[in-house]
């Protein structure tokens, strides 16, 4: 039974991510720059996520659609990343505003139930992969026409693109498909030793692969003229989330990171046990984390880490954390204290973090270079997450924000 109550939460103490493992404090930006933050990121892969390998030396990009969308407001292009000339390939779609001049910023995110899902726009190519058979519309795990556009109010693209902003979307599935099959079918084979048939005990696990699915959709964008690729923001609702925070923790090419609700595992404190919990995380998606993560079954307070100091990892580029108030399962009180508690990093770094150290009324929005709301509703992406997500970007990597060449 997950537990609900705030008394029931468990006394903890958090690991201090301005103390070095022997014990040497922090107190620069450049000891954190030297030492710790390779410490802490090192932490994460051993024992979290896992290790995840570089770019796969034979990639190509191959544009294969190309088209006016949204009534002339936006350019779309639809993007085929190869890995090898045998290997999975992911669909990249991208939205670009038509009446930017230069290369704009760009929001960036894995989808749930494939590209043509996030708009009803008939030119989007339609999924192929496997698909969970949960989705309306999706018949023996493959999707249907009937499944164009129904996650669309995940997506406002329409809103996005009218601020000034381009949308970049993947299918998580075309990396790695979301079941445990011993990480066969995505990307992990492609980087397997002789005679290696799983990935090892600190190594990627399938949130490993999303993200850095992640960073090859950002390789995209360095090499399209269009794109700023130094103002990429990383968003990702709930398991995207805590890819999202992933991803900006291990590719600082990334400006900004945004977590909606992404609760264990991503923003969530993992000590504070309420909702989800590491055991039954690891136990319901056995294939999401490195296995070494299932060590801290129960035994939270043995981890080397806590999730504040994954959001630290992203300091000193802005960050967002969003929670649901009826989401307790995410545990939005304890995404919070993730912000709060990586604030002391942000602060040493630049000066600015998370403004307040309580949580925001219901519905309003905090922001710094940490920015935190908590939404009435429950587990979804709205259109206030979103107004709050741009006018975030607005204050960071937003026109006003050109990065110098
Ligand atoms: C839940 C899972 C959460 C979250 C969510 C989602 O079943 O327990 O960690 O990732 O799925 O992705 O919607």
């Amino acid at each position: 039974m997950a537990n609900y109550d705030e008394a029931l939460v468990p006394a903890y103490e958090l690991p201090d991510p301005l103390i070095c493992l022997d014990g040497t404090p922090v107190t620069s930006a450049e000891a954190w720059r030297e030492r710790r933050r390779g410490e802490i990121h090192q932490l994460f892969e051993e024992h979290v996520y896992g290790a995840m390998p570089g770019a796969y030396p034979d990639m190509h990009f191959d544009v294969f659609e190309e088209g006016h969308a949204l009534d002339g407001r936006a350019v779309r292009r639809q993007v085929a990343i190869r890995f090898g000339k045998d290997g999975p390939q992911m669909d990249l779609l991208v939205f670009l505003p038509t009446d930017q001049r230069g290369p704009v910023p760009l929001f960036m995110g894995l989808n749930s139930q494939g590209n043509h899902s996030i708009h009803d726009d008939p030119a989007i190519r339609l999924s192929a992969g496997w698909m969970s058979g949960e989705n309306r519309g999706v018949v023996n795990n493959r999707s249907t026409e009937a499944t164009r556009g129904a996650g669309h109010s995940h997506w406002p693209v329409e809103e996005i693109v009218a601020r000034g902003y381009g949308l970049a979307t993947v299918y998580c599935g075309d990396l790695d498909p979301d079941f445990d099959d011993g990480y066969a079918n995505g990307v992990h084979p492609l980087f397997y030793r002789p005679g290696q048939t799983r990935p090892g005990d600190g190594e990627w696990g399938t949130i490993g692969a999303w993200a850095w699915g992640l960073s090859r959709a950002l390789d995209y964008c360095e090499h399209d003229a269009e794109i700023d690729h130094r103002r990429v923001a990383v968003m990702g609702h709930s398991r995207r989330g805590k890819t999202a925070l992933w991803a900006g923790a291990c590719d600082e090419r990334f400006a900004m990171a945004i977590s909606n609700e992404s609760g264990c595992g991503g923003a969530a404190l993992s000590r504070r046990c309420y909702g989800e919990t590491v055991e039954r995380i690891n136990r319901m998606f056995p294939h999401w984390f490195c296995n070494n993560f299932r060590q801290y079954n129960e035994m939270e307070a043995k981890l080397p880490v806590d999730q504040h100091m994954l959001i630290a990892l992203v300091a000193p580029r802005p960050v967002y954390v969003a929670s649901a108030v009826d989401d307790r399962w995410s545990d939005p009180r304890g995404e919070f204290l993730g912000a709060v508690h990586a604030d002391p990093v942000y602060r040493l770094l630049c000066g600015d973090g998370l403004p307040s150290e309580t949580m925001p009324p219901i519905d309003e929005s905090c922001m710094g270079r940490i920015g935190y709301h908590v939404r009435s509703g429950d587990h979804d992406v709205t259109n206030l997450d979103w107004r709050y997500y741009l006018d975030f970007a607005d204050r960071h990597i937003g026109t006003l924000h050109k990065v110098d060449s």
